[in-house]
């Protein structure tokens, strides 16, 4: 939840981006989990407007790391849509830095927190929750989409702004560090069962870093964070229009990206569900997800990269619950929590999806291996 002050400095920093606009409004957008978002409103009539963010500090050790990764990004696929024959006769967007009144594409407020501005992208929807295949596939889709425009990127060319993002070994190996001293003992029968599932699943941690060693696997411009929210559909058309929240853009495996979107999108009740028997892992929305993908990235894809999806899927829903568990433990330090043991929720439902993802292997290992 953004606080009243944090929205009063937004105020006083948004006018540095605005150039020769006058600031409308400031309000707090989306529903992330690290940065803190706001949408201003500039002009005197209907002139549109921009967001601003202020990068979180604490997860981003180099916020002009984070910033640098956009431009390079933006400039990247601006290029590649503008080429002749580039048209895919859809639209196709992407948030493009804002440079401050000293040209910077940041700006450092007096508690050295980092403030950047991108354009805000018209008519775009995002949600929290897929809807239905139709939605599943066009989130396909725009994975597909931003693999295939960024696939000539050279990835050395993007700085990696989180090291071992995505690296589940490197998570484990801190969950190991802090879970023998951690002493939150509140709800103490779902931390035993978090500690018990983790256990359980040691064998598997490794399975996408070794491929990647063994060069079974090969690094490629990834989005880094694929989740529903961050894939916005048109809200005319209803079809992907662009992909967001750029931050964790860099250097790393399709699979990362293909396991996170899948463990987000095929999730229907969503990261935050209450009821936990409900969670489960839908085939139906998987297969939607992969047609989508297919359609535009699937040329690319190796038999390798296909014979891995199972895993990854596996491996992403579950590191994401070893993470959300390790900051509970740790006092909430990390993700943005709007109620004490929401991080210990969290994990409960990444668990829950991994087992529904366990469950129906077969039926996932056959549509990854499918032709769509
Ligand atoms: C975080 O801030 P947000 O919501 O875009 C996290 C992702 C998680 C996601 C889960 C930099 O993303 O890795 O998958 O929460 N981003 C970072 O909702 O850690
Ligand atoms: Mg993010």
């Amino acid at each position: 939840m953004v606080s009243h002050k944090l929205e009063d400095v937004a105020w006083q920093i948004a006018p540095f981006f605005a150039g020769k606009l006058s600031v409308k409004g400031v309000a707090a957008f989306g529903n992330g989990n690290v940065n803190d978002t706001f949408l201003v409103s500039v002009g005197v009539a209907d002139e549109g407007g921009f967001i601003l963010q202020r990068l979180n500090g604490r997860v981003f050790p180099d916020p002009a790391a984070v910033v640098a990764n956009l431009r390079v990004v933006a400039d990247h696929i601006l290029h590649r849509l503008g080429q002749a024959g580039a048209s895919t006769g859809r639209r196709w967007e992407v948030p493009v830095p804002i440079a401050a009144h000293d040209g910077l594409d940041f700006f450092v407020d007096q508690c050295g927190a980092y403030w950047r501005a991108m354009t805000f992208l018209a008519n775009g929807e995002s949600s929290d929750m897929v809807r239905d295949e139709h939605h599943a596939q066009e989130a396909g889709y725009g994975l597909g989409r931003i693999h295939a425009l960024l696939a000539d990127l050279d990835p050395a060319r993007l700085v990696v702004t989180l090291p071992g993002f995505h690296q589940t070994p490197m998570y484990l190996k801190h969950y190991q560090k802090i879970a023998a001293s951690a002493a939150n003992h509140e709800n103490a029968a779902e931390v035993r069962h978090c500690r018990r599932f983790i256990t359980e699943r040691l064998a598997m941690v490794g399975v996408l870093e070794d491929a990647r060693s063994q060069g079974k696997l090969v690094v490629r411009p990834i989005h880094g964070d694929p989740k529903i929210a961050n894939i916005l559909l048109d809200k005319e058309t209803g079809r992907a229009m662009a992909m967001v929240d750029l931050d964790t853009v860099g250097p790393g495996l399709i699979h990362y990206d293909l396991g996170d979107c899948l463990r987000s999108c095929c999730n229907p009740r969503g990261e935050e569900a209450a009821a936990l028997n409900e969670i489960r892992f839908d085939i139906d929305l998987c297969r939607a997800i992969l047609t989508g993908y297919m359609l535009e990235a699937g040329y690319f894809l190796t038999a390798n990269d296909r014979a891995l999806l199972y895993e990854a899927v596996r491996l992403i829903a579950f590191e994401l619950g070893l993470r959300f568990f390790s900051d509970y433990l740790e006092g909430d330090r990390y993700f943005t929590v709007r109620y004490p043991g929401q991080n210990l929720s969290r994990a409960m439902v990444q668990f829950q999806l991994t087992a529904s993802i366990e469950a129906r292997e077969d039926e996932i290992r056959t549509l990854a291996n499918s032709r769509f």
